[in-house]
């Protein structure tokens, strides 16, 4: 049965970038993630799994920076994420994720909000506003296991006390009703940052998030401006939308 978001809260698209339109982008993850993992090696060496920002000025210039910018606001992107069933899409960030450098360290399921909302408000949660990632590898990858419709439900008792890691479960363990969504570079997978999931780590995992969510201030408050395209960019961009909105909402809750 083909995915569909409202449902599951995921959908993939297969072979949704073209070989040409991967060359363009490839490159400039690659000079952000070597910047990035030479600035940040203890944190790579002991524990990391993503970095994020990549939009921002601190390791890219100013022509991979406007890939990234006409990439996020491409029509592309836009006829997939127009339609979706928000109210007003936002650009939120963009994470890279790629293998812990300690190939012994497990992966964990959990619900994106879990680290910052108690357990009342990630029931509330469930009903929005909602947050999504549009996820593209780079390469070839395990993917991602999630368990489909958990963006709208809450967790059965199994489910909560392993992403929770409560009566002695660990948060790696296997889930009954996951789901593997094995990924291929060019691929396109949107899914709700609410639904249950975790990253299978394995081959040469590099997988590139750009983060959406409604225009809603309290998922757009810690936004880092710098990681917003200038008038000049703005100008340069085929589908600014989200990026405006996001711009909007910063803009007007600052007055
Ligand atoms: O790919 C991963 O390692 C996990 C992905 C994830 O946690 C996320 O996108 O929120």
């Amino acid at each position: 049965m083909k995915s569909n978001f409202t449902r599951d809260g995921y959908i993939l698209l297969p072979e949704f970038f073209t070989c040409e339109e991967m060359s363009e982008i490839k490159p400039v993850i690659l000079n952000f993630h070597k910047a990035w993992v030479s600035d940040n090696k203890k944190l790579y060496d002991e524990r990391a799994i993503n970095s994020a920002y990549l939009t921002g000025t601190k390791y890219l210039d100013h022509q991979d920076r406007l890939t990234l910018f006409r990439l996020i606001a491409s029509q592309k992107i836009a006829s997939r994420l127009l339609p979706l069933p928000f109210k007003k899409p936002a650009f939120m960030n963009t994470q890279l994720f790629f293998n812990p450098a300690n190939s012994d360290q497990r992966n964990y399921w959990h619900r994106d909000p879990q680290y910052h909302l108690s357990i009342e408000e990630q029931k509330q949660a469930l009903d929005g506003p909602e947050v999504i990632h549009f996820r593209i590898p780079l390469e070839d990858e395990p993917g991602i296991e999630l368990i489909p419709g958990t963006h709208k439900r809450w967790d059965t008792e199994e489910e909560f006390n392993v992403r929770t890691e409560a009566a002695g479960r660990a948060h790696h363990e296997d889930l009954v009703n996951g789901q593997s969504i094995p990924l291929r570079q060019g691929d396109l997978l949107i899914f709700s940052a609410n639904i249950i999931h975790r990253g299978l780590y394995g081959k040469n995992r590099l997988a590139l998030d750009i983060l959406f969510c409604e225009a809603e201030i309290e998922l757009l408050e810690f936004v880092d401006k710098s990681c917003l395209p200038d008038e000049q960019i703005m100008s340069q961009l085929e589908c600014s939308e989200a990026f405006a909105n996001t711009s909007k909402l910063l803009a007007s809750s600052h007055e």
